[in-house]
């Protein structure tokens, strides 16, 4: 029994019991300086992830404070699930209203907002049905669900013989069937078994996927990124999305873009797969469709690939609930009501023109679409890009990198011109102190 116990704990007390309900005699401390809440993240949090050591207390717009009251411009923005900025007033307002209302039903009954919500958000895209859920990788798992079912009553694929394709360097998250589609070792590795069916093929390469739809008649889906985020900020060539949907078209197979990065204005449109005018058959939205509040994704397909899936056959206990659909509008709202789109689409011009004119032989290369950019780090013997987003954080600019030396460039979309004079010369000053 004693085994069991958090070790700390071991001996105190007689029983769980009692260790329950005795413990909160125990005192915290609550001393707010970076150092002691690093250590306390350290010592209480799963090492799960190796976050860069700032320790962060308040964000406004593109601006984030530290617990010492630092300043700083912030480059990642919540991996782009904040796209219309830090704290947000409106989309605050509005959660606090629903929140004093009515926060959640779940499905069991239905509820004020999600018809509305459902009706706006697929107005806003163009399908006929959403489907809501929370997380981005259960919005990519609803749609792996949903090509499977429709290849099955659909399409008239053997029973279990369904197979989805999938890019290699794809990321859609960390549950069991995410990683079963993933081609990053360190994401799969000691997690299997894995899920079956799912085959994986070069990204940015429409001769493979047809090779491949030629010669298996089970294959319902093809599931993509318009730019592959976490591959690295990789950019396909001018095309292939196109090239990808007419295959797809041609051998009755879904194409399922995955949105839940690129999505909302991330690279300049409103989606990305806008720039080669593909309409997916089915879409996946994540993180800003709550501008960072709160965890909200959604997939949107056709009445003919949405109505596959039959009451108790799919569901979330959050999915849908009125907080997060009310939330969700308004996010949407403003990334039109402020021009956030065509905002990122001149600051990421912006941006890449001023980083392609830095001259210095740590940046081997600068790409990406409006504000979804990576600037390829140099590594060498005077340090690696881990180091160099130190000292662009002591400089007042965080980000931190992916792929080892890729270091993402991704403000919130609502970030001005003089923020991002600010964060050239920043970068500017950061090279100079390695060369
Ligand atoms: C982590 C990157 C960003 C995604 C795409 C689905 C999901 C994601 C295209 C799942 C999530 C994340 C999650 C975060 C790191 C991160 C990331 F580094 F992987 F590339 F955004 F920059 N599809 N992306 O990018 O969404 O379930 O997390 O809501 O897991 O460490 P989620």
């Amino acid at each position: 029994m004693l085994a069991l116990w958090p070790s700390s704990q071991a001996g105190r007390f007689d029983s769980l019991y009692e260790l329950r309900i005795k413990n909160p005699q125990k005192r915290y401390t609550t001393e707010q300086s970076s150092t002691s809440l690093i250590k306390k993240e350290k010592q209480f949090v799963a090492h799960n992830y190796e976050s860069l050591p700032v320790v962060l207390s308040r964000g406004k717009k593109a601006t984030v404070w530290d617990v010492e009251g630092k300043k700083y411009l912030d480059f990642i923005a919540g991996y782009s699930a904040l796209n219309q900025g830090h704290c947000h007033p409106r989309i605050i307002r509005n959660l606090k209203d629903q929140a004093k209302t009515l926060s959640l039903c779940s499905r069991a009954f239905y509820n004020s907002s999600l018809g509305e919500y459902s009706e706006y958000i697929t107005d806003y895209f163009g399908f006929d049905r959403a489907l809501p859920m929370n997380t981005g990788v259960e919005a990519c798992e609803t749609a792996i669900k949903l090509a499977r079912r429709w290849g099955y009553d659909v399409k008239g694929i053997k029973k279990y013989d369904a197979k989805v394709v999938f890019a290699q360097r794809n990321f859609c998250g960390r549950s069991i069937a995410a990683i079963s589609a993933s081609t990053d070792f360190e994401a799969y590795n000691g997690f299997g078994p894995f899920v079956p069916g799912f085959i994986k093929i070069p990204y940015d390469n429409a001769e493979k996927l047809q090779e491949l739809l030629e010669k298996d008649p089970n294959i319902c889906a093809f599931m993509v990124e318009p730019i592959q985020g976490e591959g690295g900020v990789v950019v396909p060539q001018e095309g292939y999305l196109k090239k990808v949907q007419g295959l797809c078209k041609k051998h009755n197979v879904l194409l399922i873009v995955d949105e839940v990065q690129t999505g909302l204005g991330r690279t300049g449109r409103l989606l990305c797969s806008d720039y080669e005018n593909v309409k997916p058959d089915i879409l996946i939205l994540g993180k800003s469709l709550s501008g960072g509040l709160y965890p909200v994704s959604c997939v949107l397909a056709s009445n003919e690939v949405m109505l596959v899936i039959r009451p108790g056959q799919h569901g979330s206990t959050y999915g849908g609930n009125p907080l997060a659909c009310r939330v969700a509008k308004t996010a949407l709202e403003v990334i039109k009501e402020e021009n956030l789109v065509e905002n990122s689409y001149n600051m990421g011009m912006l941006l890449r023109k001023k980083l392609k004119r830095i001259n210095s032989r740590l940046i081997s290369e600068v790409r990406g679409k409006g504000l979804m950019n990576a600037l390829v780090y140099n590594e060498g013997e005077w340090g690696t890009a881990w180091d160099f987003c130190l000292r662009l954080r002591d400089n007042g600019l965080l980000t931190r990198p992916t792929r080892d030396n890729i270091v993402r460039l991704a403000p919130p979309l609502c970030i001005k011109k003089k923020q991002i004079d600010e964060a050239i010369s920043i970068i500017r000053k950061t090279l100079k102190s390695f060369e």
